[in-house]
């Protein structure tokens, strides 16, 4: 008798799979990262299982708690952090760490040092856990260029140096989506919790060049430039053709996946109280302006592009206009 049930493909380009072909495709490629990409995906899954399981195993709400068995639960981003930092450093290829959740740099400790330098925010959207809002992982990767011991100069470069970057979004499945540059573009991976292996879902992701939606936090409205009040006033009351949708979660690997998979635009504006904004250049405006871009679309400050920014402090935040090339593009002019 046949077996019935789900066709299984025996033969899944799974991410491990598709990372070990890159490598293998580039001749000077020594895995080392294939290796760190691997390391980003276990604590990737491990937080994923984390954040879908937190209101059972009351990982919500403030450090401290304790859970059913009396022990000490942590906080979802700091478990996060830990998880993050625990395996890239185990993976033997970093020397560098910039994280959301610390103050300084972490150095890796010399028995295990690699050439790349790791910005990460591990859990963004935080705030929005306890809501069941999704939320995401970011990372950005660059290849130490100097000689000698590992200093925050190495982390502070332009986003144009980067490497790899790339975010995991714990939507209502989780998917990781990869850039490796060098025109290899953008690919999206879903998470099968039935293997415990993220699956190529998504090849070749492109930005439409075009698209119908704008998303900002419009209770900030009082706070914009003239220039941004006109856009969106446009966006809203247009001379011609139909209104824009407005969406806007509030968690930016949200937000900014949508914006990728179905066009518009993304903003994080520079305000009258806040003229960097609130997103932090390192491990959130650099990795999503190299995915965008990869992808086709345009990530600016409202001046420049986001990747020619030469970075001071690691935990500078930057304004942030992302998205569809024409939609970015409209909106730069209403900014000049
Ligand atoms: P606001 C989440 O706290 C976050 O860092 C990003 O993920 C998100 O895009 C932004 O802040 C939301 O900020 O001010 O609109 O709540």
């Amino acid at each position: 008798m046949s077996q019935q049930g789900p066709a299984f493909d025996v033969n899944a380009m799974t991410l491990t799979r598709w990372v070990l072909t890159q490598q293998k495709a580039a001749p000077s490629a020594t895995g080392d990262l294939t290796q760190l990409l691997n390391s980003i995906q276990t604590a990737v899954k491990a937080i994923q299982s984390a954040v879908r399981k937190a209101g059972i195993a009351k990982l919500h709400g403030i450090s401290g708690d304790t859970n059913v068995q009396g022990e000490q639960v942590k906080k979802l981003d700091v478990l996060s952090n830990e998880l993050f930092v625990n395996m890239l450093k185990s993976s033997f290829t970093t020397c560098l760490l910039v994280s959301e959740e610390n103050g300084e740099v972490i150095e890796v400790e010399t028995e295990r040092q690699g050439k790349y330098i790791v910005c990460f925010d591990p859990l963004d959207g935080s705030s929005n856990i306890d809501c069941l809002v999704s939320v995401g992982s970011i990372f950005a990767i660059y290849k130490k260029q100097s000689s000698g011991a590992p200093s925050v100069a190495d982390a502070l470069r332009p986003g144009h140096d980067l490497v790899a970057a790339g975010y995991a979004l714990y939507g209502s499945a989780t998917m990781v989506v990869l850039a490796l540059g060098k025109g290899k573009g953008v690919n999206g991976f879903m998470y099968d919790p039935s293997i415990g292996e993220f699956i190529l879902t998504d090849p070749n992701m492109r930005v439409p060049e075009k698209g119908n939606i704008y998303s900002l936090n419009e209770g900030y409205a009082a706070e914009w430039e003239a220039g941004l009040a006109n856009y969106v006033q446009e966006k809203k009351h247009p001379k011609t053709g139909k209104a824009y949708g407005a969406r806007y979660v509030g968690s930016m690997v949200a937000d900014v996946h949508r914006t990728i998979k179905y066009g518009g635009i993304f903003i994080y504006p520079a305000t009258k109280s806040a003229p960097n904004g609130k997103l932090r250049l390192l491990y959130e405006c650099n990795p999503m302006a190299f995915v965008v871009t990869e992808a086709g679309g345009i990530a600016s400050n409202g001046k420049i592009p986001i990747l020619d920014i030469q970075p001071t402090s690691i935990h500078q935040r930057a304004p942030c206009y992302l998205g569809s090339k024409k939609d970015v593009e409209e909106l730069l002019q209403h900014l000049k």
